[in-house]
């Protein structure tokens, strides 16, 4: 696909004064555009309008959390350089890596990410200064007396190490029960609730032109939490403290994104300050059905625009660039899938739907898988004709197995003459293997004879082109791969 023209920002002047503000992030949109275009072809995410120019565009960014381990990930590393346009630090700028123990300042790792962020035109978000968890004993364990000092001299080394460098701080993180209580979290017993204003005081002092932010979860809908954070807000707002803005984490369960959420952010903005989706993550029981891959997709539209359609909402934080990366699996077990890339960094329903929320795409926007080219319920192999004639097709495999379990990539490649614009591949699963759960494919039904359908994304496959997707299945003794495919009917080559 031809990398589409940046439509050019309009010159006439928004009348939102945020989204002005916000205007410079526009210039590295053409940047990321000519960084994506040099990215190997068939590389995710490589080719057309990304994320970010789109975002961009529309005058607000797209980001993502990345760990000093993603940087040795040059899959990653390409989605997350081409696509996003802001960077979080997921662990490194937090107290226990910054200081892990008293006055000792620790910055290479949160360095490595804000240079790669410097490399991409990427902005920063400096997550986060005043946090309980990722604490060091050493300051729980620290007489009430001389936490501010504590809290006081890491804000302002932290702070100050990265002046002029990063677009955003979330300055207090998670400082509220579910009930709208403060937590009981070290900073609190210390100085009551006024250790916030203290340390936005702080941070502001070591940095007059950072954006400072508080920073919480479940507050994206209007409950006893957000009332709280509201209130909080308010407060500190006519107290003359300062502060910019109130992440939204967004750590959504597939089909619950509050129906509240436009009307939250907006009372927040009314307040006076920005708002951001700071760690958008949406969280499906594994194996992911294709339903709650469409689900999942209109999710991420309904986050996007909602953030569109409020005046004072900046961006939006992808918690993590793909699926292998999110720290859903190992926090929920049974549930994953949760970002817009797959375990391969291949785009899921999710980033199609995001990107048509932002204008990206002329189609309709429609999030659900696509329908094979013979939607027929018979589970045996499409046999429908290709829309095209000169129709040609290969199959190669690699399969990795264990004792009862497989997984199985196939690639296929067009070696007809005609753009594939829909696909169906027929065969055989070897006696005893059942698909379990499939990626980048439908698969039904999950044994014997089987066709593989392609998702809203993947269905088009140019001449000399191809696509991969992949299973994993149980076997009872044969772990081999299938050895006949037709594509859409026509018979394909192997090897
Ligand atoms: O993604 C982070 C994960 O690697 C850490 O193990 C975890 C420890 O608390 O923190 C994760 O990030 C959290 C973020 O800093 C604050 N909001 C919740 C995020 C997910 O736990």
């Amino acid at each position: 696909m031809p990398v589409r023209t940046l439509r050019t920002p309009s010159p006439t002047p928004t009348p939102r004064r945020q989204r002005r503000a916000l205007g410079a992030l526009a210039a590295t949109a053409a940047a990321a555009l000519a960084a994506a275009a040099l990215l190997p072809a068939g590389q995710a995410g490589a080719a057309g309008p990304t994320l970010r120019s789109l975002a961009e565009a529309k005058g607000i960014y797209f980001g993502t959390a990345m760990t000093q381990s993603d940087l040795n990930n040059s899959t990653l590393t390409a989605v997350a350089g081409s696509q996003f346009g802001m960077l979080t630090p997921g662990n490194e700028m937090k107290w226990d890596t910054v200081e892990s123990s008293p006055g000792n300042f620790n910055y290479g790792p949160a360095d490595r990410l804000v240079a790669f962020a410097q490399t991409h035109t990427m902005k920063v978000r400096g997550h986060t200064l005043v946090w309980h968890n990722q604490l060091p004993s050493w300051v729980s364990n620290l007489p009430g007396s001389q936490v501010q000092g504590a809290m006081r001299n890491h804000i302002t080394n932290e702070v100050g190490h990265y002046k002029g460098k990063l677009y955003a701080w979330d300055v207090v993180n998670e400082m509220f029960n579910e009930d709208g209580s403060f937590r009981n979290d070290a900073f609190y017993n210390a100085m009551g609730s006024g250790f916030v204003a203290d340390a936005l005081r702080t941070a502001r002092a070591a940095d007059p032109d950072v954006k400072l932010y508080l920073n919480d979860y479940n507050i994206e809908g209007q409950n006893a939490k957000s009332d709280a954070m509201y209130n909080l807000v308010k407060t500190l707002k006519s107290q003359g403290v300062p502060l910019d803005g109130v992440g939204f984490q967004a750590h959504f369960i597939v089909g619950q994104v509050p129906s509240s959420l436009k009307a939250n952010l907006q009372r927040f903005t009314a307040l006076g300050v920005n708002v951001a989706i700071t760690e958008l993550d949406d969280r499906i029981p594994l194996p992911a059905s294709s339903a709650n891959l469409a689900q999942q997709a209109t999710d991420y539209a309904n986050v996007v625009n909602t953030c569109l359609a409020v005046s004072g909402c900046v961006g939006v934080t992808q918690w993590g660039t793909g699926d292998a990366d999110s720290w859903i699996p190992g926090t929920f077990p049974g549930y994953g899938a949760a970002t817009m890339y797959d375990n391969n960094y291949q785009p899921k329903p999710a980033y199609t739907a995001s990107v048509n929320a932002l204008g990206g795409a002329t189609n309709s926007p429609s999030p659900s898988n696509s329908p094979s080219p013979s939607p027929s319920s018979s589970p045996s192999p499409s046999p429908s004709p290709s829309p095209s004639s000169g129709v040609g097709c290969k199959v190669t495999g690699a399969v990795n197995a264990w004792n009862t379990g497989l997984t199985d990539n196939l690639t296929i490649t067009n070696t007809g003459s005609s753009t594939v614009t829909a696909w169906t591949l027929g065969f055989t699963l070897p006696a005893g293997q059942t698909v379990t759960s499939a990626w980048n494919a439908t698969i039904t039904p999950s044994s014997g004879q089987v066709g593989a359908r392609n998702l809203s994304y993947n269905g088009t496959i140019s001449p000399g082109g191809s696509t991969s997707f992949g299973y994993q299945a149980n076997h009872t003794g044969d772990a081999g791969l299938p050895t006949q495919f037709t594509l859409n009917g026509t018979p394909c080559t192997t090897g």
